[in-house]
């Protein structure tokens, strides 16, 4: 950091500031306090250490940065704006937080080029950025080649008080120590206040350092964040040079910095300063109060000496990757195909077929799909929250991950569901890798906020579930799901598979392999299912329509339609089988996936579900949302209450998914 030149420093700095402080006012909303507090940070870290390229946002070995407090986007939009990315021009700033704007309240991946990750939920930036430098470390263990090192980037992630009381930021951190991730670089933005006021109501007892260095990370400390520009490089620096610990670089800031009367409190946190305000701030600061979103010369002339900084790396990286191609050329070939999500040609050359008798979960066709995948295609990558022998979710002879090289493909998250779920979010932000996680299906509520940013960040994120209904019997209500499919198919853009049998797994894993726009759950069993014999029922390729005709009546008009999912539509199979000894034909609908089903040409629909003959539902989970299937005239067995703890299979007849149960449902609505 240059020491002759402070002016220049202080004149970026507080152009930031008061960049933050006219783009709050004019969109009248926003947070101007933590954009003019963390403007030192950001602008020593992009000026002297972020290698980025703006006129080439994505070349894949620039450093990441993510900020995490996406409330302060103020900054981000600065410092981008006064880097030149095409998307944060100066009328994007005019047009902070306003409909079709790039420059929307929190900061969102892919509608803004150059923004790394959706940010907003606190705490799952800084979880998100351990996903990063573990791609990174992942990436280079299988590319890098000794002299032809194509990936050696950083993370670099601004945390705040917010995000350091969320939980996942402490799940996300334990990990990244545990993982010696030494190119993840955090930056603290301590300014002692959140939205409702002073941490000392809320945050004053914890000592943040010491509970990062438990966590195995070399802590640093700048005393001075507002002006000691030199103090923050310097922190940077031996973050940098540390290769063997994460850091966390503990910034002292004043929020709102420069705001004569709001400067250090939770008034300049989440609203426009008032116009008074902004002017008495920069004539504090040293600019014209007159003027608004102004940006010297000088100052765009001396951002761009950071610009080039990363366009030369990037211009380097590509020739190195040049000459890469030339003596790896194979290896170049699966880097592009990882980088842009490409299956081999013969990526399902060896997925399992099962045949009839071979009865077993759907969890145990799952790993053998995954592990058949996983041989072909070496960027599918994941782990589990401690549950992976359970949930089948691991690959064999894939090695455990460890950070120091980036070797292995299991990722052993730990007891941490949260934090695994928005690392894999990382990971696929990252890019170069197609990660999966896993665990029982009832704790998908502990992932739920990152799940939440896969889905409206479209994160290819494959998340995989056992465990999936009642039958899990003995560990009783707490570990039995009911209401999860409902809740998660309340969710935009996400989907949920829930296979009948073992062949339909096999499918679900085909389909949501080629399916890239956003997070797909694999919803399976943790009992034994029968393998469904598609000599006599339809052929499994229907699941790549959502739902299908499994079986028809032999005259093929059905008194009632059943529509199944998962290990209920055995019990459907059962009751047309067995009703039709009644005289009761009944067609079954195998559906396992609503979100695939709802896409599909109306045609088709009308002629899986026509306007007649009535429905029935039947899923062990509650009814909730059924109705949309079944309409006024149908019915649903469901399960609208919680649990028990007794064998998987009492607890399901006795709760009422059962054949005769179903079949009375049946037999209740032919006769209506
Ligand atoms: C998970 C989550 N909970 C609540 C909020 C609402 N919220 C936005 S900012 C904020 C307080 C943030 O304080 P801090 O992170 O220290 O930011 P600063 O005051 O420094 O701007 C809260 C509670 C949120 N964005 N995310």
């Amino acid at each position: 950091m240059s020491r002759q030149h402070p002016a220049i420093h202080e004149l970026c700095v507080n152009t930031l500031r008061a960049l933050a402080a006219d783009m709050a006012q004019r969109a009248n909303s926003g947070h101007p306090g933590m954009g003019m507090g963390a403007a030192p940070m950001g602008y020593v870290l992009w000026q002297n250490h972020l290698r980025h390229d703006p006129q080439s946002p994505t070349w894949p070995n620039r450093d990441r940065f993510v900020l995490s407090p996406g409330h302060g986007s103020t900054l981000q939009y600065g410092l981008m704006h006064l880097s030149g990315y095409s998307d944060v021009c100066l009328d994007d700033l005019k047009n902070f937080r306003q409909w079709g704007s790039k420059t929307p309240g929190h900061p969102e991946f892919a509608r803004t080029s150059g923004v790394e990750a959706t940010t907003g939920p606190l705490g799952q930036g800084a979880a998100n950025a351990v996903g990063m430098a573990i791609a990174e470390r992942m990436l280079a263990h299988r590319f890098n080649r000794p002299n032809h090192i194509i990936v050696d980037h950083f993370t670099y992630a601004i945390l705040s008080d917010g995000d350091l009381m969320e939980g996942i930021s402490a799940e996300a951190a334990s990990l990244a120590g545990q993982f010696n991730l030494a190119k993840l670089i955090c930056l603290y933005d301590s300014n002692d206040v959140t939205l409702d006021g002073p941490t000392s109501i809320t945050f004053s007892l914890e000592d943040v350092s010491k509970r990062y260095e438990a966590y195995g990370w070399q802590v640093l400390y700048v005393g001075d964040g507002d002006k000691d520009f030199v103090a923050i490089d310097n922190a940077l620096q031996a973050a940098r040079a540390d290769t063997s610990r994460p850091s966390m670089i503990v910034v002292k800031t004043t929020i709102g910095y420069g705001s004569p009367n709001k400067q250090g409190s939770n008034a300049s946190h989440g609203a426009p300063l008032g116009e008074e305000e902004v002017a008495r701030t920069k004539k504090a600061l040293g600019l014209d109060p007159e003027v608004h979103f102004h940006v010297e010369n000088e100052v765009l002339a001396h951002f761009s000496k950071g610009v080039e900084r990363g366009r030369a790396a990037r211009v380097q990286w590509e020739k190195r990757f040049a000459s890469y191609e030339k003596v790896f050329p194979e290896l170049a070939e699966h880097w592009r195909k990882a980088w842009d999500g490409e299956l081999t040609q013969n990526w399902a050359a060896d997925l399992p077929v099962f045949k009839p008798g071979e009865d077993q979960p759907t969890r145990n066709a799952s790993g053998k799909t995954l592990n058949a995948i996983a041989a072909k295609v070496p960027w599918l990558v994941g782990g589990d929250a401690d549950i992976g022998s359970s949930t089948k979710s691991q690959i064999k002879d894939g090695g455990s991950f460890e950070g120091v090289h980036g070797s292995g493909r299991n990722i052993h998250f730990g007891v941490r569901e949260h934090a695994m779920s928005a690392i894999a979010n990382g990971m696929a932000y990252h890019g170069g890798i197609r990660p999966f996680v896993s665990t029982f299906f009832t704790f998908v509520d502990y992932m739920r906020p990152a799940i939440r940013v896969a889905a409206l960040a479209h994160l290819p994120v494959l998340l995989i579930f056992s465990h999936d209904s009642l039958a899990v019997g003995e560990d009783g209500p707490t570990h039995q799901p009911v209401e999860q499919l409902a809740s998660l198919r309340l969710m935009p853009n996400v989907v949920v598979l829930r296979p009948a049998d073992p062949n339909e797994t096999v499918e679900a894993w085909r389909w949501a392999m080629q399916y890239t726009d956003g997070p797909v759950a694999l919803v399976t069993t943790r009992q034994k299912v029968p393998v469904i014999d598609r000599k006599k029922y339809a052929n499994v390729e229907g699941l790549n329509r959502g739902a299908y005709v499994l079986a028809d009546p032999p005259g093929g008009t059905a008194d009632v339609v059943v529509i199944a999912t998962g290990s209920e539509v055995s019990l459907a199979l059962a009751a047309h089988e067995q009703l039709a000894t009644e005289g009761i034909s009944v067609r079954v609908v195998s559906m396992p996936s609503w979100e695939i089903f709802e896409k599909q040409p109306q045609s088709y629909i009308d002629k899986v579900l026509p306007p007649q003959p009535p429905r029935v539902a039947v899923e062990a989970g509650v009814s909730f949302g059924w109705e949309r299937w079944v309409g006024n005239a149908g019915k649903i067995v469901g399960v609208n209450r919680y649990g028990v703890s007794a064998p998987g299979h009492e607890v399901m007849h006795k709760l009422g998914i059962n054949v005769d149960n179903l079949k009375q449902a049946i037999r209740d609505v032919a006769r209506a």
